[in-house]
């Protein structure tokens, strides 16, 4: 039974949540294209088209796990940190360690108040500096702001640093400011493999095995943000602002395996974000559809592999509604 505004059209299954399909549309700052606020119900359109038999399982998705597409987020709040707030509470719920949350973006904007819900994980346990963020990404997004706005999508990863995430892991970046440059060559906690050296037609292979060894020898909880636009613009046009010389499909998959199999590191959470509803084909959506699956598919595997129960099976079904004002000014 194929259920329309269901991820990949599956049906529910009660109460039951395995892996929750959250849709974040959200859109502010974008500076270049328009049109990511549409991008999670694209993905989600597209997502009926791509096959369930998934050759990492041996059988058809959902292979008996409950995926559960959840309510759109509302888009209410009168500011942008009202804004915030609403997306961070709107997460939340889904971070206490029972399921696996995966958000649809919207733009890169949505990752502070992401890494703000994920402060209640039972791995996370308000500390952050716990957690590692994977970013893919064309743009490092380490401003200090963008126009005057410190929560610009091009600050995104400079926030989620600042709300205390331990360390931040990037590839794919190929435009990116000196300020950031200097951020990047200055902070311990960033590292960062440029497009350009992981691309290179001779040594690139070498340089990109580094990030697939760099990846495998990363310890606890990870946050694996993609933003679209870390793809080469090619496969990726409808993006917020699409930028050529980018990651291959086949590299961004290799990516998530090389994260999911790393032993001592648990994924707890992904994103995909910056989708726009590419008109005159669905490369754009069905791009990102591919990627989700691909990220539901190495979690129900670590999962198989009892890696996801040993260090969640602790937590038990009482998920925090949540009241954080945490990007509210004083006063607000
Ligand atoms: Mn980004």
């Amino acid at each position: 039974m194929f259920v329309d505004g269901n991820f990949l059209g599956l049906p529910e299954n009660g109460d039951l949540v395995d892996i929750v399909i959250l849709q974040i549309p959200y859109e502010l700052t974008t500076s270049y294209g328009q049109g990511t606020a549409q991008g999670p119900e694209s993905c989600i359109i597209a997502s009926g088209q791509v096959e369930l038999y998934e050759p990492l399982l041996g059988n058809d998705l959902p292979k008996g796990n409950a995926i559960h597409t959840n309510q759109p987020w509302d888009g209410e709040g009168n500011s942008l940190l009202q804004q915030l707030d609403g997306i961070s509470n709107y997460l939340q719920p889904w971070y206490a360690g029972d399921c696996f949350p995966i958000s649809l973006g919207g733009e890169h904007g949505i990752l502070p108040p992401l890494v703000n819900a994920a402060k209640s994980h039972p791995l996370i346990c308000n500390d952050l500096s716990n957690l590692t963020i994977v970013q893919i990404d064309a743009h490092a997004d380490l401003r200090s702001q963008l126009d005057g706005e410190v929560y610009s999508h091009a600050c995104a990863a400079s926030r989620s640093l600042d709300l205390g995430v331990g360390k931040l892991l990037q590839v794919g970046i190929r435009a990116y400011s000196q300020e950031e440059h200097q951020t990047i060559l200055s902070d311990d906690r960033i590292t960062t493999f440029f497009a350009r050296d992981t691309q290179n037609h001779s040594t690139g292979r070498e340089v990109w095995q580094q990030w697939l060894d760099t990846l495998s020898q990363l310890e606890g909880p990870i946050h694996l943000s993609i933003d679209i636009d870390g793809l080469d613009g090619s496969i990726v046009p409808a993006t917020g602002t699409p930028v050529p010389g980018g990651l291959s499909y086949w590299q961004v998959v290799e990516t998530i395996e090389a994260l999911f199999k790393a032993q001592k590191a648990i994924v707890i959470s992904a994103d995909v974000n910056e989708i726009v509803p590419q008109q005159d084909s669905p490369l754009t959506q069905f791009t990102a559809a591919m990627l989700t699956t691909k990220i539901v598919a190495h979690h129900i595997n670590a999962k198989e592999s009892g890696r996801w129960n040993s260090l969640t099976q602790q937590n038990g079904k009482n998920r925090m509604i949540g009241t954080s004002k945490f990007f509210q000014e004083e006063g607000n």
